[in-house]
C-alpha cells in the first residue's frame, strides 16, 4: 500500500471523529454562524489538537470565510489550508548529515518506538548508497540488544553492542571509533526508553551526547525524540524534558496509524517547533514517511 494510502488509512479514527459531525452540523445549518463555529472548536479539541491551537483555527476560519451560506466544502477546504498553515513550519527536506560519520542519536520514552525507527532510518539511509552503523546503547535489558542486533542482522547492517548492564557512553564510544576507522558514513545510535522524570537516566542521556562532543568535535547531528502518537498532547511534556537533557533538533511522531489523536501533531509541533522529520505508519521497515504538511492536512481533513 502506498505511504499516502496508509496516511490516510491511519488518521481515519481522528478524521471520521471529526468530520462526520462537522459535516453534519454545516450540513444542517447550511453554514456557518456563530454557534457553528464555536461547535467547531469544540470538535478540534475532542481531536487533540489542543485548545490554543483550536482557537486559532478557528479564528481563521471566521475571518476567511463568509458567514452566511458557506457550503460543507468550502469549510472543509478552508480547514485544510489552515491546518497546513499551521503546520508548515514543522517540514523540512531532510538529508543525512555531512559530516562524517554522521551521528544521529533517539531518545524517548519506553516503547515509543525508538529501535523500530532507528532501523527504519537505517534502511532508509543504506538505500541511499549510505554506509551505515548501528550503536545499541541501550544497554538496559538484554532483550533490547538483541532486538537491534536482529534488525540489524536484517538489513545487512553491522551493530556495535555491548553486554547487559554495560556503559551506554562505552558503546557509543566504540561505534564511533569503529565508524571512523572503517569508513561508516552514519552512525544511528538507539538508546534506552525512560521515564522522562527520573533523573539519572536523563543525565545518561547527556554524558551520551558528551561522549560523541569529545570524539567527534560536535555533539550528534541529529538528536530525534521519537514519540508515540497515541499518547496525543502528553507528548510536549515529555519533549520539553528531552530536550532540557540532548537539546532537540527533530522529531519522529511514530505509530499515526489507528491513532485517533492524530489532531495532536498541531499542538506538539506548536509547542516545540522542533521540526517533524518522520512520522511511522506501521510496523514494517518501510512503514516511515518524511512528514509533508499539506498530505497531513490533506489525510486528516478530506474524505
Ligand atoms: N503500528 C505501529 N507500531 C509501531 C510503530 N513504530 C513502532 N511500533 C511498535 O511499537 C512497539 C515498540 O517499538 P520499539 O521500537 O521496540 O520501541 P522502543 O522505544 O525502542 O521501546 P523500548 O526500547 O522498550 O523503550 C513495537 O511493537 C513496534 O513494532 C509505528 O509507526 N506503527
Ligand atoms: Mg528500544
Amino acid at each position: 500500500m502506498a505511504i499516502w494510502e496508509r496516511l490516510r488509512q491511519g488518521l481515519s479514527r481522528t478524521r471520521e471523529g471529526f468530520l462526520a459531525p462537522l459535516e453534519a452540523m454545516v450540513k444542517e445549518r447550511g453554514g456557518l454562524d456563530a454557534e457553528a463555529l464555536e461547535e467547531i472548536e469544540d470538535l478540534l479539541i475532542a481531536a487533540d489538537v489542543g485548545p490554543e491551537a483550536a482557537g486559532e483555527l478557528v479564528a481563521r476560519l471566521r475571518a476567511g470565510l463568509d458567514k452566511g451560506a458557506v457550503s460543507w466544502d468550502q469549510v472543509q477546504a478552508a480547514l485544510e489550508e489552515e491546518v497546513a498553515e499551521l503546520l508548515a513550519g514543522a517540514e523540512v527536506d531532510w538529508t543525512p548529515p555531512e559530516a562524517r560519520p554522521g551521528v544521529l542519536l533517539f531518545v524517548g520514552v519506553n516503547g515509543s518506538g525508538k529501535t523500530t525507527t532507528c532501523a527504519k532510518v537505517g534502511w532508509m539511509l543504506k538505500r541511499q548508497g549510505l554506509r551505515v552503523l548501528f550503536a545499541a546503547a541501550d544497554t538496559f535489558r538484554a532483550a533490547a540488544i538483541d532486538q537491534l542486533t536482529q534488525l540489524g542482522d536484517e538489513l545487512g547492517v553491522e551493530v556495535i553492542a555491548h553486554r547487559p548492564g554495560a556503559d551506554p557512553g562505552a558503546v557509543v564510544h566504540d561505534a564511533l571509533a569503529h565508524a571512523g576507522s572503517k569508513g561508516y558514513d552514519c552512525v544511528l545510535v538507539d538508546t534506552a526508553g525512560r521515564l522522562q522524570t527520573k533523573r539519572p537516566l536523563m543525565e545518561e542521556l547527556g554524558k551520551v551526547r558528551r561522549v560523541v562532543e569529545k570524539l567527534a568535535g560536535r555533539p550528534p547531528d541529529e538528536r530525534i525524540l521519537v514519540v508515540d502518537a497515541t499518547v496525543g498532547q502528553n507528548a510536549i511534556s515529555q519533549a520539553e524534558l528531552f530536550h532540557e537533557a540532548v537539546e532537540l533538533t527533530g522529531l519522529a511522531i511514530t505509530k499515526l496509524d489507528g491513532s485517533a489523536k492524530g489532531g495532536a501533531v498541531i499542538p506538539i509541533w506548536r509547542a516545540l517547533e522542533i521540526p517533524i522529520l518522520w512520522i511511522g505508519l506501521g510496523k514494517g521497515l518501510a512503514d516511515i514517511a518524511p512528514f509533508r504538511a499539506r498530505e497531513f492536512a490533506q489525510a486528516l481533513l478530506r474524505r
